[in-house]
């Protein structure tokens, strides 16, 4: 490890660079490798439940050991739109490759479509990837990233009587320990409101952790279908005054119709009022056009969080649909780490990531 750190110093790239000896390499999608790990995105066909396939370590090859997702290009009669699958790691891991692994059997249609393109989205960059026509395909990043999440936004797919591509596992390759300590949440099991006129199927919690949902099975969300309009937003009541620097949100993108609206620009306000009187900062943030992301911002204090939508990106359905609102806490300065004397400042900031 601390050889690898040595080598980091002084790199000014976004990505990092590690040496080309294969450092020993732990599959951090794994809930025994990182207990913090948490299944990001919703399947198009099972329950909730389903999205666990996505990191149990096995190579399910049934209708019933996958989660499904419908890209954009797909045959007539099965809705498009799904947006993206992945994780959020609970704090910044160093990445290498990520293993796919797909299933096309069991469907009435016929052989199932296999992904044919993808964007991996990560907190230190998106990178385009063209896949081939197999189950099990390895993408490798151009360098080690080093980020707290990582989203795989299905964007095309190869020809397929069934247009639900099956993805049975998808691990994702980390140098052997994580860099730096975990983020901590601090909106976790905090209580929150739902001001609005437009909520609709209130279930699940925004703030119990779990990140995933299904087409069939609402149980993990919360929706609205006209929350850019006033007075329409989620209010979290953090218990203390607290100050964060990042927000996770993960949202429900798939419905009967196919794909859901997803936010676009959101505005955070923060306070020490529970109505919001006084505001001691506003933060205004630009989201990809993908289920689960960690927006960074200039850290903000207060006990009370306002998170209002500006505007969203369109979809074939136009509910918004929320499964959990995070907030990390800023990262004390590098210094009280005492690595000042390396000379790794620079490094630590990205491994905030
Ligand atoms: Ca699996
Ligand atoms: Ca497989
Ligand atoms: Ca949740």
């Amino acid at each position: 490890m601390l050889r690898n750190r040595l080598v980091l110093v002084g790199l000014g790239s976004v990505t990092l660079v590690l040496p080309a000896a294969p450092a020993l390499a732990s599959n951090v999608a794994l809930p025994s490798v990182n207990p913090n790990v948490r299944v990001a995105g919703v399947t198009t066909f099972g329950n909730v439940a389903a999205t666990n396939f996505l990191n149990d370590g096995t190579d399910g090859g049934t209708t019933g050991a996958s989660m499904f997702q419908v890209p954009f290009s797909t045959t007539p009669g099965i809705p498009p739109g799904s947006r993206g699958f992945g994780y959020d790691f609970g704090g910044p891991q160093a990445i290498q490759s990520l293993d796919l692994s797909q299933f096309t059997g069991e469907s009435p249609l016929g052989p199932r479509a296999r992904l044919s393109d993808v964007v991996v989205h990560t907190g230190a960059g998106n990178f385009n990837f063209s896949l081939a026509d197999e189950d099990d395909i390895r993408l490798a990043l151009p360098s080690t990233v080093v980020t707290s999440w990582l989203m795989v936004e299905p964007v095309g797919q190869h020809p397929g009587n069934d247009p639900q591509v099956g993805i049975d596992e998808l691990a994702v390759n980390a140098v052997a320990a994580p860099l730096a300590a975990p983020r901590t949440n601090v909106a976790r099991g905090k209580s929150y409101t739902l001001p609005g006129g437009g909520w609709n199927n209130v279930r699940g919690s925004l703030t119990d952790n779990t990140l995933a949902g299904a087409n069939t099975d609402l149980s993990t969300a919360s929706f609205n279908a006209q929350l850019t309009s006033p007075g329409n937003s989620i209010n979290l009541d953090l218990g203390q005054g607290f100050t964060v620097d990042r927000m996770g949100l993960a949202e429900h993108d798939y419905g009967g119709a196919g794909g859901r609206a997803l936010v676009q620009d959101v505005t955070l306000e923060f306070s020490d009022d529970p109505d919001f009187a006084t505001l001691n900062a506003t933060r205004n943030l630009t989201l990809d056009n993908i289920p689960y992301q960690q927006m960074d911002f200039d850290p903000a204090t207060g006990r009370y969080v306002r998170l209002s939508v500006q505007s969203q990106y369109p979809n074939p359905d136009g509910n918004l649909g929320f499964t959990e609102v995070q907030l990390f806490q800023a990262v004390p300065e590098p210094a009280t780490l005492g690595l000042m004397a390396l000379g790794l400042p620079a490094l630590l900031r990205r491994l905030r990531r």
